[in-house]
């Protein structure tokens, strides 16, 4: 017998408001990259150069959630999912990034919404998940302090033509990977390096997540506003003062250095010194700007790191220990497979006192599936969302607040830098012919939902 017939959880255990849902991004799934007048994006140009993406794959077309947007939102229906988080691509609504608006962009997106709502699913919307319009880019992108204005401009259009009907919005997905991976490390678009790149961008994100907040406030006063942060459950490799001292840095940067300044908390500078940097761009009025009343906290987690002390690491003084040095389980990213990383998270982040309410809005695993005869039992992939969902059961009996979870993701679909390898769906996508199979983890999820 599988785990799928053992398994004691039950929807019900979790309570009547919970929310359940399954998580997308535009980029990732849409395709049609040039359709309809959309402009460029960072992603677009990252994906069309030499080496940046494992395999030479590129998103021109992905999921063709564009073209196929009903037959998605007709399985979703088929799988019982209440609530889809998806985000809009900025070029579509505005192809230059700022000034004329694309009538066929805001169409799309209305297309989307009131499908959505026909089939009693609750759109939620992410306003930014990382596909910034190159125009921009040019102009230095999130470097560039004017970055702030030009978002939230970006954000009053989506609120005036969307926010009569959907009361859910996000407005940036997970500041520290998009800043990280590409203003500090260079592997993710728009491929740039460097500490003042990365310290410039993370700055003006976070002025920008809480203009953009202000605006869907003032725009769509009855509006559900949060935004959603990466987070990770962090150890040190030993007891040692050393590594105990890294694993500090290492949570500071990748767990607090975002959320606490919207949070009303300032930037964490006391506990990673090189945040200091941060004053050279800081000005004065600034710090009455950068914390926002959210109603509620997306957090995202999945694995967790265990730290050592690394003197010559610049920065940080610290290295991660991979799961494969560790000889642990691991998923396709790599990443260790360690459930009680997401109690260990929602405790953490429940000791916040500005949090009202925190969501998972991604949580998933990629896994190489294979179709076989019509189906593909990945059941890696259901234990995985059903460990994850003990963890949150064990939160919430607990008393810590989480009130809803998403999966990443609803189908396999565009891995960024990892391209479609890396499968994370509740549904199988060849993508050689976009047929669609609803896998075994999907369909356990349905019989959950029922
Ligand atoms: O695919 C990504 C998503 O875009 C952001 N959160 C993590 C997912 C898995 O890597």
């Amino acid at each position: 017998m599988n785990k799928i017939e053992n398994s004691f959880l039950n929807k019900d255990q979790f309570g009547d408001d919970f929310l359940w849902g399954v998580s997308t991004a535009a980029f990732q799934i849409e395709g049609a990259h040039d359709a309809d007048g959309k402009g460029s994006s960072i992603w677009d140009v990252f994906t069309s150069q030499k080496g940046k993406i494992k395999n030479g794959h590129h998103a021109l077309t992905a999921c063709d959630f564009y073209n196929s947007y009903q037959n998605d939102i007709d399985l979703m229906k088929e799988l019982n999912i209440p609530n889809f988080r998806f985000s809009i691509s900025w070029t579509r609504i505005m192809p230059t990034g700022t000034d004329s608006v694309n009538q066929a962009g805001i169409d799309y997106y209305n297309k989307i919404i009131d499908s959505l709502l026909a089939s009693g699913i609750e759109p939620w919307i992410t306003l930014y998940h990382w596909d910034l319009p190159q125009s921009l880019e040019t102009k230095g992108g999130w470097t560039n302090r004017e970055s702030v204005s030009w978002f939230s401009d970006y954000v009053a259009i989506c609120a005036q033509h969307f926010g009569d009907r959907v009361k859910n919005w996000m407005v940036i997905n997970e500041p520290s990977v998009f800043t990280g991976a590409g203003y500090f490390l260079g592997i993710h678009a728009p491929g740039k390096k460097g500490i003042t790149n990365y310290l410039k961008a993370m700055h003006h994100v976070t002025l920008a997540t809480t203009a953009g907040a202000k605006k869907v406030r003032n725009l769509v006063p009855e509006a559900n506003i949060g935004t959603t942060f990466s987070c990770t459950h962090i150890e040190p490799a030993t007891q040692s003062a050393k590594d105990i001292e890294a694993a500090k840095r290492v949570d500071t940067l990748l767990n607090r250095t975002f959320i606490e300044p919207i949070l009303g908390l300032g930037y964490p500078q006391a506990d990673l010194p090189v945040l200091k940097k941060l004053n050279n761009y800081i000005l004065e009025d600034d710090l009455n700007n950068l914390s926002f009343d959210f109603d509620f906290i997306g957090l995202q987690c999945y694995t967790r790191e265990v730290v050592k002390s690394a003197m010559l690491i610049p920065y940080i003084g610290a290295e991660l220990i991979s799961a494969e040095k560790r000889n642990v389980i691991s998923t396709d990213m790599g990443w260790e497979v360690y459930p009680p990383a997401l109690y260990h998270v929602l405790k953490k982040f429940n000791e916040y006192k500005g949090i009202k309410k925190i969501i998972i809005t991604e949580n998933g695993a990629a896994f190489p599936d294979t179709l076989s005869n019509g189906k593909v039992y990945d059941i890696k992939r259901t234990h995985y969302i059903q460990d994850h969902l003990e963890q949150i059961l064990k939160a919430r009996n607990d008393g810590l607040n989480v009130e809803g979870y998403f999966v990443w993701s609803l189908t396999d679909n565009f891995e960024w830098a990892e391209g479609y390898n890396a499968r994370f769906g509740l549904i199988h996508v060849d993508f050689e012919t976009q047929q669609r199979t609803i896998k075994h983890s999907g369909l356990w999820f349905k019989d959950f939902l029922s």
